[in-house]
């Protein structure tokens, strides 16, 4: 067994420091890596170490492998958390740390390349009994017999690359007038893309909820679930809202899935911390789809239902100790909700608003979790993924976690940029989340810049109100409550710049 004292942390902003935070907890020393642009960045001044390693692009700094493990062995760092993103998901990357003699804090190499395509997944899956869409069983290479398939299947289809991910390289097929055309693009986008032009075929599920297991599994062969995340609320395969459990899942099916979830991390000897990916129909026919083979952004929702601490667990796991829980032990206890604050206008469709945070100030109190990497006049750097912080309420039931997240999002205050915040309340507003009636089309079906509570005259006459306030009154006298506290129909949420 090998003892970890010092992590480099091969990451940058909310996850970094998430992961840092545990490290601390465990009496292990950390090590941050950082860019030319996050000089300044909070993982930075809460690492107890950090070094430079590289201009602000990625690909001359959070993705230059070599000189994060050149770092990690400079400064004595045993082992390496690779996050989310970059190169967590780069089996090269695993086996060179390996092969320089640290520890990488994830599943073996083989486990990543095997996951990291499609095909190889289905594949291991396939002699495992793990319930598919319908498809084709490996890479298309004579078009007239995957036509001959897709009649089988039954249109609408999909044709998926194999090397694909977040959506990309997926085309839908309505009728077989459109095979031709959209297999050609769907080719020439996976080898413009992945610089692999091996796509499949699957029977497309038109309005699927994408739920997905989380695994932990340990180097002596065992594997545990944590149960599922609902992810189906997502815009343009980015997704928004996450929580657990799902508010359609049954027992039996929750059961069930989690089965076949550890089935499937068996299926490729998997270690560390996974998630597996299903679609799940309106029947509540569940579906594999693929691997992740990280530890993901919305990872919080689960470790808030179960009680573990998931970057613990990846730390035990790689110091080869066998897992402590037990399957039987685990329960799902309340309901966790998470919305994803990006740097992003969505009243204009989304677009990345980077600036300086001129006002930022933290949402508290009981059930709330903010991960963030901020600070109130921090800018948030153009070179990266415009995620600022992943805003997480928990309570008794789904419909207390609503509550206060609604509650959280108007005590959120950011202003000097745009965000995603006036979305998520709008997604906590409607009826069909409410309800738990919806899937992955909620966004496209049910959001309209017009939704988004934007009274603009409504922030101009408070402003009005407060200055004629301050002008009338006597010599300064801090009114901490009006400056800083929301009334209860407060609209400041979707105050403009
Ligand atoms: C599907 C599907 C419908 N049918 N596969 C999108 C990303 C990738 N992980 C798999 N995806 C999908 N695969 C079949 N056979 C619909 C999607 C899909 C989707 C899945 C999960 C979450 C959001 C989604 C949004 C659009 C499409």
């Amino acid at each position: 067994m090998a003892e970890i004292k010092k992590i480099l942390i091969a990451n940058r902003g909310e996850i970094a420091l998430r992961v840092m935070r545990t490290a601390r907890e465990m009496g292990i020393a950390t090590v941050a890596v950082y860019s030319e642009a996050d000089r300044e960045a909070l993982h930075v001044r809460y690492a107890d170490e950090a070094v430079c390693i590289g201009p602000p692009p990625s690909s001359e700094s959070y993705l230059r492998g070599d000189k994060i493990i050149e770092a990690a062995q400079r400064l004595g760092a045993g082992a390496i958390h690779p996050g989310y993103g970059f190169l967590s998901e780069n089996a090269a990357f695993a086996r060179a740390v390996g092969e320089a003699g640290l520890i990488f804090i994830g599943p073996s190499p083989e486990a990543i390349k095997t996951m990291g395509s499609k095909l190889a997944a289905k594949r291991a899956a396939g002699e495992r009994n793990i319930p598919m869409v319908p498809g084709t069983d490996g890479a298309i290479t004579d078009r007239a017999v995957a036509k001959q398939v897709s009649e089988q299947i039954g249109y609408p289809i999909l044709i998926k690359a194999s090397a694909g991910g977040g959506g990309k390289g997926m085309r839908v097929v309505e009728k077989p007038e459109d095979f031709d055309e959209q297999m050609d693009r769907a080719v020439s986008e996976a080898v413009s893309s992945f610089g692999d032009g091996s796509v499949f075929i699957e029977k497309y599920i038109t309005s699927p909820r994408h739920i997905e297991i989380q695994l932990l599994g340990d180097q002596h062969g065992n594997i545990i679930h944590l149960f599922e995340r609902e992810c189906s609320v997502q815009r343009r395969h980015q997704k928004v809202v996450e929580e657990a459990p799902s508010s359609v899942l049954t027992p039996e099916i929750r059961e069930a899935m989690g089965r076949c979830a550890v089935e499937v991390g068996h299926a490729c000897g998997y270690y560390g911390a996974g998630t597996v990916e299903f679609i799940v129909d309106d029947k509540l026919d569940f579906y594999f789809l693929e691997m992740n083979t990280r530890l993901q952004v919305e990872h919080p929702v689960t470790e808030l239902i179960t009680g573990v601490d998931l970057v613990r667990q990846m730390i035990y796991i790689a110091e080869e100790k066998p897992l402590t829980i037990k399957q039987e032990d685990l329960t799902i206890r309340g309901h966790a909700m998470e919305v994803r604050v990006y740097a992003e206008d969505p009243a204009n469709n989304f677009l990345p608003d980077v600036g300086t945070l001129q006002t930022y100030v933290r949402p508290q109190g009981n059930g709330v979790r903010l991960d963030d990497g901020f600070e109130q006049g921090m800018a948030i750097p153009i070179h990266y993924d415009p995620m600022i912080a992943k805003l997480i309420t928990y309570g008794q039931d789904r419909e207390e976690a609503i509550a206060k997240m609604i509650r959280a999002i108007d005590e959120y205050q950011i202003t000097g940029v745009q965000t995603t915040l006036p979305f998520g309340r709008f997604v906590m507003e409607h009826e069909a989340f409410r309800s738990g009636q919806f899937d992955t089309h909620f966004v496209s079906k049910y959001f309209t810049p017009e939704k988004l509570e934007t009274p603009a005259d409504d922030v101009h006459l408070q402003l009005a109100a407060l200055l004629s306030a301050r002008l009338s009154a006597e010599p300064a006298r801090p009114d901490v409550r009006s400056v800083n506290l929301p009334s209860r129909d407060s609209k400041w949420k979707t105050q403009r710049r």
